[in-house]
């Protein structure tokens, strides 16, 4: 029997296919391999469902978009979920994110947690002034953004990425009000996770979906993820509104003569933080030239 249906997890060479007749547990057909194609969690697929063998996924329908951190596919949005301590926010890691969710048409939403642990004031300045939005969110105090956070999730698949120990289970367990997911204690002093969530798994909440994913402290514009130093200010999205108003054509925005972002940093405007992102990412790419690929 042949049916439709999306991959919710995969374990140790198994994925799981949620269709209308319940979740099946299949093998991907040896096909995939050789064309080095791997499932994803969020693949649309047709599997084909037997008594005496295996299931085998057959056909991955084509993904609306890819993500290799977290591995996910078809998702709407990125929750962004970043701690105002333990572990501390890492800017580059967080807007090369932001970067890859705008190169691949995903909608970034920011999330900071833990405010109770830290003053948050500086990381809500840098990412309020981005123009995505931001929601903040305590397991400890008083949450009342929790509803408008949920309200993200309506109609959508959401994939919830950050650092390990940001509480992205924590957060998806107090989002969903019965799902126990394990949450793990910060080590040590430096306040380092524990790489608790090790699978990338679908949840049902509401009329929403979301993707709870392992956390992951570094992230690279290669392989899939290749970005030039020439397409980064459209992946800013605080920048992209302002280009053509350069005083140069091809202004690299690097502090030349009348760059306009420049001074729109000057002003407060654009965040510093981010405006640093934006350098260091166009100095690791800027080498990288598309006839080298
Ligand atoms: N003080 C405080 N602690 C929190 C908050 N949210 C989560 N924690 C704690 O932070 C720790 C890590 O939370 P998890 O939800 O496991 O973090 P995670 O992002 O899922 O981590 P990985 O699965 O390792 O990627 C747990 O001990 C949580 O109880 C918060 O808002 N305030
Ligand atoms: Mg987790
Ligand atoms: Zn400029």
């Amino acid at each position: 029997m042949q049916l439709d249906g999306q991959i919710i997890k995969g374990i140790g060479g198994f994925y799981y296919v949620e269709t209308t007749n319940g979740i099946f547990e299949c093998k991907a057909k040896g096909k995939f391999r050789k064309e080095k194609i791997s499932p994803l969690t969020g693949d649309y697929v047709t599997i084909t469902v037997r008594e005496d063998k295996e299931n085998t996924i057959d056909i991955i329908h084509e993904r609306k978009n890819k993500l290799i951190r977290p591995p996910v596919a078809n998702i709407d949005k990125l929750m962004i979920v970043i701690s105002a301590a333990k572990p501390m926010p890492n800017f580059p890691v967080i807007d090369k994110m932001t970067v890859l969710a705008e190169k691949n048409n995903i909608e970034p939403v920011i999330v900071i947690t833990k405010t109770d642990l830290a003053d948050y004031k500086e990381l809500y300045e840098t990412y309020k002034s981005t123009g995505y939005k931001v929601y903040l969110y305590s397991d400890v105090n008083d949450s009342s953004m929790l509803e408008a956070i949920k309200s993200e999730l309506k109609g959508n698949l959401t994939a919830f990425t950050g650092n390990s120990g940001v509480g992205k289970s924590t957060l998806i367990n107090a989002l969903s009000g019965d799902l126990s997911l394990e949450t793990g204690e910060i080590s040590d002093k430096l306040g380092r996770g524990r790489h608790t969530t090790r699978q990338t798994e679908i949840f049902h909440i509401g009329d929403g979906s979301v993707i709870d994913t392992a956390g992951f402290s570094s992230i690279d514009f290669s392989n899939d993820n290749v970005i030039f130093s020439d397409e980064l200010e459209y992946y800013f999205k605080e920048f992209s509104e302002h280009i053509g108003e350069c005083k140069f054509t091809g202004c690299a925005h690097l502090g030349e003569k009348g760059c306009k972002i420049c001074s729109l940093v000057e002003e407060g405007i654009i965040s510093k933080n981010r405006y640093e992102s934006y350098v260091t990412f166009y100095n690791e790419q800027k080498n990288l030239k598309k006839w080298n690929l």
